[in-house]
């Protein structure tokens, strides 16, 4: 069995149970083979000179965790300027909070040429490489340019911009040309395919092989749908544990005359909580019933807190739920609890469980693992209703959920009463198949099919 190298901006113990289901996932296949993961180590050096960083070496179990420190210039303009200031904000569709200031390529790329001179000396012949995500879009670039060989796979977690969006970044060309370095590209749904097969046909001057396979400039490349899952197995016994079965006990406890509606999130404006908001205002202004009954409980959790357009949202969030307590609160009900902190892990399924309604409205989303872990939350025998934007990847997969439309607030606070109408029986005929899906495309399936599609990539000759 080839060794597992996998190289993403963050690296975890796949040992450590908050690792998180990526972590897990990938972690088992790094123990199996005895593996090696590459990363920055989160440590950013001040004054520290730029383009170098010090490489530390961790023996996690089976698994090497590799990592290097960056330069707080480095680190500034890789990860905060060009990683999180123009590829999320424009791959999630939003050019409007896109600084495409001229110093942060430089960082991007110096930093990936650094993570490939660093990586280089690590490999041996008959490894095989996994790149995760946009911060790392021309690694096997810089690394084919050194000379290797190995074959090299990338998961893109996020979404694929249409074309028109996509050129909108001053180096999209190269982007998308140093996407052709690698054997295999992932995306999270089949329409992240097409935009990369619009752009390679009508940009790149490409052609599309059949397949899933693409040829443009002198290379080919496979481009497929992989969705990525949850480990539900984990999730269940996570559900069934006591702190979940606490959490849970204390919600049904307390809102026991009372519908719960839930939104869990990191507090990124990609992910809709503001029209989400409006939409449940939405709700309570149309469909007085709810008054002194539906709560929303919204969770988001702080993260990339020095980004600008973060700061924006918060402060947007704050005043739209203040606004609607002072205007519909009574003194024994207040209609949203917005909660703008981490809630333990080892707690979401109680809530999820609690919960008659999972809101999941992002405007844009590559996959969106909460919809999924809402699912398995459920009490099959009386399961709640999953309302999900048809922009987040998993409505490709996920049908039998409820479907909106998160930038109609009107529409989706009817879709919203739906979902609390909805009578038993149909509840539980949707959930056992949102359920059986979720289980037979889980994090171990995701993880296996990529990995064989990468093995069975043929090599470019060209
Ligand atoms: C990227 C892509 C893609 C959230 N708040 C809390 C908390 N969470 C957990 C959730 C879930 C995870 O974080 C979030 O995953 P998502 O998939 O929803 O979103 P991103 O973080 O944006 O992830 C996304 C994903 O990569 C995987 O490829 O699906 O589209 O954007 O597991 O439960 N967990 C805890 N407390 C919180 O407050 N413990």
């Amino acid at each position: 069995m080839p060794r597992l190298v996998v190289i993403s901006n963050r690296v975890a113990d796949p040992r450590k149970p908050a690792a998180g289901g990526l972590a897990v996932a990938v972690g088992e296949s790094l123990q199996q083979s005895g593996g090696l993961w590459f990363g920055w180590s989160g440590t950013i050096v001040e004054d520290g000179p730029t383009g170098e960083g010090e490489l530390h070496k961790h023996q996690a179990g089976k698994v090497m965790l590799a990592t290097l420190d960056l330069s707080r210039e480095d680190h500034d303009a890789y990860y905060l300027g060009y990683s999180n200031n123009v590829l999320w904000p424009v791959f999630h569709d939003r050019l409007d909070l896109a600084n495409f200031e001229a110093g942060y390529i430089g960082g991007y790329r110096r930093v990936n040429q650094l993570f490939a001179r660093k990586l280089l000396p690590l490999l041996r012949d008959d490894d095989i490489l996994w790149v995760h995500d946009y911060h790392l879009i021309p690694l096997a670039a810089e690394l084919r340019a050194m000379g290797c060989r190995q074959r090299i796979g990338f998961f893109l977690h996020i979404p694929l911009p249409p074309q028109i969006i996509m050129a909108a970044i001053p180096q999209h060309e190269w982007l998308m040309r140093s996407l052709f370095a690698y054997d295999v590209i992932g995306f999270q749904a089949n329409q992240d395919v097409q935009h990369f097969e619009r752009y390679v046909l009508n940009e790149a001057n490409g052609e599309s092989l059949g397949h899933d396979m693409f040829r443009a400039w002198g290379n080919t490349v496979r481009a497929s749908a992989f969705p990525i899952g949850i480990d539900v197995d984990e999730f269940e016994a996570l559900t069934q544990a006591k702190d979940a079965r606490d959490m849970y006990t204390t919600m049904k406890d307390e809102y026991s005359k009372r519908r719960l509606l839930l939104g869990i999130d990191r507090l990124d404006y990609s992910k809709g909580i503001p029209q989400r908001v409006r939409a449940f205002r939405e709700l309570l202004a149309h469909y007085p019933e709810n008054r002194r009954s539906a709560t929303l409980i919204q969770i988001a959790s702080p993260t990339r807190e020095d980004v600008n357009a973060y700061g924006d949202i918060r402060r947007e969030l704050e005043s739209l739920c203040g606004a609607i307590n002072g205007d519909y609160g009574e003194l024994d009900w207040m209609p949203v609890r917005y909660i703008h902190r981490m809630v333990a892990r080892k707690r979401v399924p109680g809530l999820c469980r609690a919960a008659a309604v999972g809101l999941v409205t992002p405007l844009r989303d590559g996959m969106n693992l909460v919809a999924k872990e809402y699912v398995v939350a459920q009490d099959p025998e009386d399961p709640g209703v999953l309302v999900l934007s048809r922009f987040a990847g998993a409505a490709e997969q996920l049908k039998e959920a409820l479907l909106v439309n998160p930038y109609d607030t009107h529409g989706t606070a009817e879709t919203v009463q739906q979902a609390l109408q909805m009578p038993l029986e149909e509840r539980r005929a949707r959930h056992k198949k949102l359920l059986q899906r979720i289980r037979e495309q889980d994090v171990h399936w995701w993880r296996k099919t990529f990995l064989q599609a990468l093995n069975d990539a043929p090599r470019d000759a060209g």
